[in-house]
């Protein structure tokens, strides 16, 4: 089987505590900001790109970040709201972009976008829009074939930054990197393979595969692979149950002829058994919706006693239920639907309760 090439994105926010804090006091804009704690023993959460310029960083002590710039300010870190914030912003990637997301921290996660082949960056433009006017503050993206990629993509110019990285740019692209850009190096790798002349991916493309295993154990052959643009791992996103799973169609021409709007029936039954056979579900709930001609919506539903995925008995409940609707207009609209599920593995299905 060809295994078709994957979009995967990582997203980040820039500065995130600081950009908050910033947002939320207009006056701090253009400054440098460093949210971290003011007591002696208190470290830089993070800092505003102003503040870098100084050489500040993330869990460098306040008390050497103000030696480096007198004039920076200092602003308490809030864990409730940024976490707020956070939540805020996954819920609109998955309202907007996809709910194939794996949040991987209060400020980053991958999307997969494979499924989005022909719109995803229409979808990421809009998001840029959204986050913008509903958060209020900046984030990077990368887009690349797998996680590995993405992650380095995102990184590449911030803030508000986005970079695509193709499959035909690497290796070469990756070559200027320090090899602290390599997810699995550590200070401690770092240091030793900086003794025998190894700073940047470039100079890692050199080692062969079985010394890399002797300076890295078992994580030898991934970092071997990721280097050369090889990494399997997928986006964990969590899979949420539907609500409910439905078909429904304008008639070409309004109709109450009951044998023609079977016919749309057993259209519907066949395509929603496909979907939640797909999902592993098992519906107890069936729900027909019509349109009339004056756009009338009425919908009438039936539990039945029995999970089941079996589209005959779908379509014979939904039968049921459009004769019960007693219809005296022409229908523009029919619908059909399914809730109320269980997800269970084929095997233990027991069909009654
Ligand atoms: P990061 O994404 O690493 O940093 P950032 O968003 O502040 O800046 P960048 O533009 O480079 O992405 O971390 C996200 C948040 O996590 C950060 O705003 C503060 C918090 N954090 C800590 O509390 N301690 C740390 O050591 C780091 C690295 C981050
Ligand atoms: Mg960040």
């Amino acid at each position: 089987m060809i295994k078709l090439e994957k979009i995967i994105a990582h997203i980040d926010m820039d500065a995130f505590y600081a950009s908050i804090e910033i947002r939320d006091n207009p006056k701090l804009k253009g400054k440098p900001v460093l949210v971290g704690g003011k007591s002696k023993r208190g470290v830089v959460t993070t800092c505003s790109y102003e503040a870098r310029k100084y050489g500040i960083k993330s869990a460098m002590p306040v008390y050497i970040a103000k030696k480096k710039c007198p004039n920076c300010i200092i602003v308490r870190p809030n864990h409730k709201k940024y976490s707020e914030v956070s939540k805020k912003i996954f819920k609109i990637i998955n309202e907007n972009v996809t709910d194939k997301v794996e949040k991987v921290s209060i400020d980053e996660g991958y999307l997969d976008l494979t499924d989005h082949k022909i719109d995803y960056m229409n979808r990421l433009k809009y998001l840029r829009e959204v986050i913008n006017k509903e958060v209020g503050i900046t984030f990077s993206l990368g887009i690349s074939y797998n996680k590995f990629l993405a992650k380095i993509a995102s990184d590449w110019n911030k803030p508000n930054g986005l970079k695509i990285i193709k499959f035909e740019d690497v290796p070469e692209i990756l070559k200027p990197l320090s090899i602290t850009k390599v997810h699995g190096i550590g200070s401690k790798s770092k240091e030793n393979l900086n003794n025998i002349g190894i700073y940047t991916v470039g100079d890692l493309l050199l080692l062969n595969k079985e010394y890399m295993v002797e300076i890295f154990g078992k994580h030898g052959i991934e970092i071997y692979d990721r280097i050369r643009g090889k990494d399997l791992r997928e986006v964990e996103y969590k899979k949420r149950i539907s609500k409910s799973i439905g078909k429904e169609r304008t008639l070409k021409e309004d109709t109450k002829d009951i044998k023609e709007l079977k016919k749309y029936l057993y259209a519907f039954s066949k395509e929603i058994e496909d979907s939640i056979v797909e999902e592993n579900l098992y519906f107890k709930t069936i729900t027909i919706k019509i349109k009339t001609t004056n756009f009338e919506t009425h919908t009438k539903s039936r539990t039945i006693n029995v999970f089941t995925s079996d589209s005959e008995v779908l379509y014979r409940e939904a039968c049921k239920l459009i004769q019960d609707i007693n219809i005296d207009e022409k229908l523009r609209l029919i619908g059909l639907s399914v809730s109320n599920f269980i997800n269970y593995n084929k095997k233990q299905i027991s069909f009654f309760e």
